[in-house]
């Protein structure tokens, strides 16, 4: 991807974990490489095209004067995001903090942290089969889309769909959302878990009735293998309820473990699955008619 780098950003703040340094304070150096698609400005010569640079060293400048960490960590990946938050075009940012007057009482040039931090791609399934359905899926909607961690791209249409699994129970409404994230994985599923117990959601029975559940379908395509989450989801190629409605706003969203689509994965479904979830079902059209 295109890139634009400042080099050498000169700011005076507190950042430390010794009390001289929250007192004294000390000159910090920044880089940071912004990477974004400076294609269209390359052509228009405009500078809405892009990023303003002195615009981005403006906010590095303030964000590090007006927070304190112990941290040149935590100074690092906080300002990073606000980078990326305030500046829609940036996609991706690396940003270096040397801090050079460090107190360690021993002679040497610079200490550095950096970090990497970029708008993810995430699909999230939602399904509730308890109460107001349609009002828990808006919920999660909803809580999703102001969290400034996160935008939503795309919402599926809700789907009512067969309950899927051995547990007898209520039909479903699902649904599937696109969004860019700044979480991690394991930060993603904080989120979800907390929205999902904002909706009077009690883990009871394994598979049962549940008024909001949101899965975490992909992430970039990236592979996650851990005790309590595993990505792509290890279920979705089975599941009508996930793939029609991730197949309506991504059917060329790319499982990496199958190295399939969506698209062809639901296309793979057995007739009985796809029909769960409401596809192939004809309610009696004039063409049935006419054939029988
Ligand atoms: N969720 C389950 C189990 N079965 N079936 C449908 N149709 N929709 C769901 O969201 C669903 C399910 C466990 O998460
Ligand atoms: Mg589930
Ligand atoms: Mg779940």
């Amino acid at each position: 991807m295109d890139r634009i780098e400042i080099k050498g950003l000169k700011v005076f703040a507190y950042h430390g974990v010794l009390e001289q340094e929250k007192l004294e304070g000390q000159d910090f150096f920044i880089d940071a490489t912004l990477y974004l698609d400076v294609k269209r400005a390359g052509v228009s010569d405009e500078l809405d095209d892009t990023v303003n640079y002195a615009g981005v060293c403006e906010l590095i400048d303030s964000f590090l004067k007006k927070n304190r960490f112990d941290l040149i960590e935590a100074a690092a990946r906080q300002t990073a995001i606000a980078v990326l938050k305030s500046m829609p075009k940036i996609r991706e940012i690396s940003l270096t903090i040397h801090k050079p007057s460090a107190p360690i009482g021993l002679p040497f040039d610079d200490v550095t942290v950096t970090v990497n931090e970029k708008w993810n791609k995430a699909y999230l399934s939602i399904g509730s089969n308890m109460g107001d359905t349609q009002a828990y899926l808006n919920q999660a909607v909803d809580s999703i889309y102001d969290d400034d961690n996160c935008r939503v791209l795309q919402v599926s249409n809700f789907i009512q769909t067969k309950p899927y699994g051995p547990v007898e129970q209520e039909d479903f409404l699902n649904g599937c959302l696109e969004i860019e994230t700044i979480y991690t994985p394991k930060e993603l599923l904080s989120f979800v878990n907390r929205i999902e117990a904002e909706a009077d959601r009690e883990r009871t029975i394994h598979w049962g009735p549940r008024t909001l559940d949101i899965d975490i379908i992909l992430y970039n395509e990236e592979v996650v293998f851990e005790p309590n989450l595993i990505i792509p989801h290890k279920e979705m190629y089975k599941r009508a309820f996930v793939l029609v409605p991730l197949a309506q706003i991504a059917p060329y969203a790319m499982n990496p473990v199958l190295h399939k689509c969506a698209q062809v994965l639901l296309d793979e479904l057995d007739d009985a699955e796809k029909e769960s979830a409401g596809v192939n079902k004809c309610a009696g059209c004039a063409g049935c008619a006419a054939a029988k």
